[in-house]
């Protein structure tokens, strides 16, 4: 049984999607982080860190229970567990390269922008975007076959407004966010109500 702890927020319906995408059975529990539900005794054991999304897997590796936190984790670990959205083995080189750029770069960049009052967050969103604009022309996803490389930046892609980075710069990444927000599996994570 899988038990996901989320919260209606970028990384929490990251986690969500990635759930709702692998199609195994799975308990939501939500962690309401405006209440403090994520600083309780019992979700600390799940996560020292005390932030959504976590996810327990009573059946992990071996038949013994596995944790996660951090949601890009928990992207990689049902990939792996259920065997899919890591792209064939040619394709595969390609779904680890971009989801480490979204990882390490436009999940913090972009996350930044309208927190951080640096012209490096603006600009380096901008410079993450023109990559991915590029990348993306005559192409439907960021491998060949859609995978957790569009998964794990959609959240934040899809929540960018910033007076500085202007999405009609960049029409290949808006058609390749209406193409994965029109995933039955996608919109049924986005218009889960929390609380
Ligand atoms: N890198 C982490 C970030 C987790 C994170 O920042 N979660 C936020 C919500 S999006 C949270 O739990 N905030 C509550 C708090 O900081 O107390 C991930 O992707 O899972």
């Amino acid at each position: 049984m899988l038990t996901l702890y989320a919260w209606g927020t970028t990384n929490g319906r990251r986690a969500l999607i990635m759930a709702e995408e692998c199609g195994l059975p799975f308990e939501l529990r939500e962690i309401d982080i405006k209440r403090g539900d994520q600083k309780t005794p019992e979700y600390e054991r799940i996560n020292p860190y005390r932030k959504i999304p976590a996810l327990v897997d009573s059946d992990g590796p071996g038949g013994k229970p596995a944790t996660l936190f951090e949601s890009v984790a928990i992207c990689f670990y049902l990939a792996e567990k259920t065997g899919r959205f890591l792209g064939s083995p040619a394709d595969h080189p390609n779904v680890l390269k971009w989801s480490m750029f979204h990882a390490t770069n436009v999940l913090f960049t972009m996350g930044s922008l309208g927190r951080i009052e640096d012209p490096a967050i603006w600009q380096g969103s901008n410079a993450q975007m023109d990559a991915m604009n590029r990348h993306l022309a005559g192409r439907e996803w960021f491998a060949d076959d859609y995978s957790i490389a569009d998964i794990i930046p959609f959240t934040r892609v899809h929540g960018v407004k910033h007076d500085k980075v202007n999405m009609a710069d960049y029409p290949n990444v808006t058609r390749w966010l209406e193409r994965v927000a029109a995933r039955p599996a996608v919109q049924k994570a986005m218009s889960r109500k929390f609380g």
